[in-house]
């Protein structure tokens, strides 16, 4: 199904589950390449979620700020390979979300665990904001805020699952957003963690 959030927002239910096991082994490829950590924001607080990132530019988060980078700071290598699943599920996802041509060139994967959190806050570290994001949840529920353009907005709690694929684009791309705690809900297959991955063109 496909429920419509914002005026060029939409909620794909399901729509990587065909996937799925492709993605858990390129999230498993890049975790070894480049393992989950959490980023120190600019107040000097460590994050509750934890992150990694692959393809052309990642995004960092230290005392210095926010920005994309072409390697990791922990090892100074490049970030790892963005996986073809992680690729042919954004270009299609945006495509069916009246997005065509998306080419993406980043992806953020953050790892929740119980109690983790994503206070409100704007995507705006990426070079250009014609272009789309789409983000994929697999493991535990959670609960997605969806606020407006000014922070104090009124946000909707919207559900995201194991296999859901959301497309921001166009007017929304700059709303306020965030995640509730995680509460714990085990997953059948992956116990109690979320990954949320959002491919990307930073560059
Ligand atoms: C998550 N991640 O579930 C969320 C979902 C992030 C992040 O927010 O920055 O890693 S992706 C939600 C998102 C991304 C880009 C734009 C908008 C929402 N939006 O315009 O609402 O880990
Ligand atoms: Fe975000």
């Amino acid at each position: 199904g496909r429920e419509r959030i914002g005026a060029q927002s939409v909620v794909l239910r399901g729509y990587a589950l065909p996937a799925a096991r492709a993605l858990l082994a390129g999230v498993d490829a890049v975790r070894r390449e480049a393992p989950f950590r959490h980023m120190v924001t600019p107040g000097g607080l460590p994050m509750s979620v934890a992150l990694t990132n692959c393809g052309d530019f990642g995004w960092t988060s230290d005392a210095r700020g926010y920005r994309y980078t072409r390697e990791d700071p922990r090892t100074g290598l490049p970030w790892p390979a963005m996986p073809e699943a992680f690729d042919t599920l954004a270009r299609e996802a945006a495509l069916a979300a009246g997005f065509p041509g998306f080419a993406p060139d980043a992806c953020l994967v953050n790892r929740y665990q119980p109690g983790s959190r994503l206070s409100l806050h704007q995507d705006k570290d990426e070079r250009d904001y014609d272009a789309p994001i789409v983000s994929v949840s697999l493991g535990m529920p959670a609960v997605f805020l969806f606020g407006g353009h000014e922070r104090g907005d009124k946000a909707v709690h919207v559900p995201l699952f194991h296999g859901d694929v959301v497309v921001w684009g166009g007017v929304d791309r700059l709303r306020y957003h965030g995640v509730l705690p995680l509460k714990d809900r085990p997953h059948p297959t992956l116990g109690s963690v979320r990954i949320n991955f959002t491919i990307r063109k930073a560059g």
